[in-house]
């Protein structure tokens, strides 16, 4: 089905959205929307401090996705990207596991000097993605450090430790988000979520427990995100029995949960009003317990990504209306 361009008067979009799988869906809605109305909620417990330098890569991916430079082949990164540095730094016996390209190493650098002259993580965002020719804005989670670490049958691991240096092979057991607690939610994300005139908020198909939880931990987001009268709608990471993009699929195996869009709408359950599935998947539709919008989710091409936006906001549009949805039948 092809869907019709958005209402224009429809009100604020607010994406949650991990790293290089949230960030297509981020494309296509970028591509769909006026910038101003969309506002892209990022996860940054992925973020460490490494070789001295701050790094952001879920900002970054979702940044360079949106301006149109990022690394087709790895999802992460820069296009066009030489290794110099990075070659180097291993003939000094430097740290090569975690692979900063030259080009990407400037903007690690820029927002390194920028953060410690004490500008905020959102404003070195805001102005860095301006600069990069990114429209809608990008807003961390909070300004305040949340790191997620996974609890493995090899012991905690800080998550890059655990994503890139351990290839994501330890058997996860649980994940925890240091300094949630104390963290507040970014300025200008509290901001968008209190709009009354929101059409709505949607979760990206990222890794619920990796990359959407942590941004649910910070204190008064996940409650926000609950409190809206404007409807809050998942897609589904897993199409088909098999993640769309990471270790989602293995993580559910290690958690003990079957891997199908049924265990993430639970997952999701009491936070999400609306499901969006894979056509592979049509079938479950009707056991899912809520309003299940199904689409094609896979996203090659950026048509793909923009298609599936316009569908997600039309599913929120009916929903919004409520257009008086049977459970699995929208
Ligand atoms: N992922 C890798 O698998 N290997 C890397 O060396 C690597 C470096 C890297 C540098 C900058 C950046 O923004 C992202 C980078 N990533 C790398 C991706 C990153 O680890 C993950 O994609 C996210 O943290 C999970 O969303």
């Amino acid at each position: 089905m092809t869907s019709t361009a958005p209402d224009a008067n429809a009100g604020p979009v607010v994406a949650l959205c991990g790293g290089i799988g949230g960030a297509k869906l981020a494309l296509g809605l970028s591509r769909v929307l006026p910038g101003d109305d969309l506002v892209i909620v990022v996860n940054t417990g992925d973020d460490f401090r490494h070789l001295g330098l701050h790094v952001s890569p879920d900002i970054d991916t979702v940044a360079y996705t949106l301006a149109g430079l990022a690394n087709p082949e790895m999802g992460w990164g820069r296009k066009d990207e030489t290794w110099n540095f990075m070659t180097a730094l291993g003939e000094l016996g430097g740290e090569t596991w975690f692979r900063l390209g030259d080009r990407d190493l400037a903007l690690h650098v820029e927002r390194t000097r920028r953060l410690d002259a004490g500008e905020s993580l959102s404003e070195v965002t805001a102005d860095l993605c301006r600069r990069l020719g990114v429209c809608a804005r990008i807003v961390p989670m909070s300004d305040e450090p949340v790191r997620t670490v996974v609890e493995t049958e090899a012991g905690a691991l800080p998550f890059q430790r655990y994503f890139v240096a351990a290839r994501a092979e330890p058997v996860l057991r649980a994940v925890r988000f240091e300094g949630a607690e104390a963290a507040r939610p970014a300025p200008a994300a509290v901001e968008v979520l209190a709009r009354t005139d929101l059409a709505g908020v949607v979760i990206c198909p990222s890794n619920p427990w990796l990359s959407v939880d942590p941004l649910l931990a910070v204190p008064g987001l996940g409650e926000a995100v609950r409190a809206l009268d404007a409807p809050v709608v998942a897609v589904s990471p897993i199409v088909g029995g098999k993640a769309l993009k990471g270790p989602t699929a293995k993580i559910m195996g290690e958690l003990g949960l079957e891997v199908s869009p049924a265990a993430i709408a639970r997952h999701y359950d009491g936070l999400i009003d609306g499901f969006v599935i894979d056509r592979q998947d049509a079938e479950q539709a009707a056991r899912l317990g809520l309003p299940v919008a199904v689409e094609q989710t896979v996203m090659e091409s950026e048509g793909d990504k923009m298609e599936l936006a316009r569908a997600v906001l039309a599913f929120c549009a009916r929903l919004k209306a409520g257009a008086g949805l049977a459970e699995g039948a929208a």
